[in-house]
């Protein structure tokens, strides 16, 4: 008696514990934050050379050389995270997990300067259409495409 009592509970447990496994949410936690790290500045308004030059650094893209061209995208991590609800659409390398959403963006092009600490970037502000990738359930951003 003893003994199927200590199966039952141990079943139970069990099957709680896919349950929880089931219905946890699952995405690529790795590249989400990286995604953020590189691409969202929500309180923008950036704008500015000096903007690049300093969130450039700031962000890690200056380490391993000068990253030549990013995007930081400024708007809450909400109205971004919802552009993965959009229709899908094909990614440059041709998966079809791409999503495109109107936000306001800061571009920075590297004009020259040295690794790490003398990066020097030209920026330039607009309202554009951005196309991301996305993973996970919920879907989230995971690669800026373009
Ligand atoms: N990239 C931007 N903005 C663009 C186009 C490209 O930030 O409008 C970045 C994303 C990729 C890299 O870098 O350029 C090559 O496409 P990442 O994978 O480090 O984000």
């Amino acid at each position: 008696m003893a003994l199927q009592k200590t199966l039952s509970l141990l079943l139970l447990s069990l099957l709680t514990l896919l349950g929880l496994w089931l219905v946890q949410p699952s995405y690529d936690q790795g590249n989400y934050e990286k995604f953020q790290r590189q691409h969202v500045d929500s309180r923008g308004p950036g704008g500015t050379d000096l903007y690049c030059n300093t969130m450039m650094q700031k962000r890690g893209m200056t380490l391993d050389g000068c990253k030549k061209f990013n995007t930081f995208i400024h708007e809450d991590i909400g109205t971004i995270n919802n552009i993965c609800n959009a229709p899908n659409i094909r990614c440059k390398k041709g998966r079809m997990n791409c999503h495109a959403g109107v936000v306001r963006v800061t571009d920075c092009s590297l004009t020259g300067g040295h690794s790490p600490y003398d990066c020097r970037y030209g920026a330039r502000a607009s309202t554009r259409r951005v196309v991301i990738a996305c993973e996970g359930n919920p879907l989230v951003p995971v690669h800026f495409d373009s």
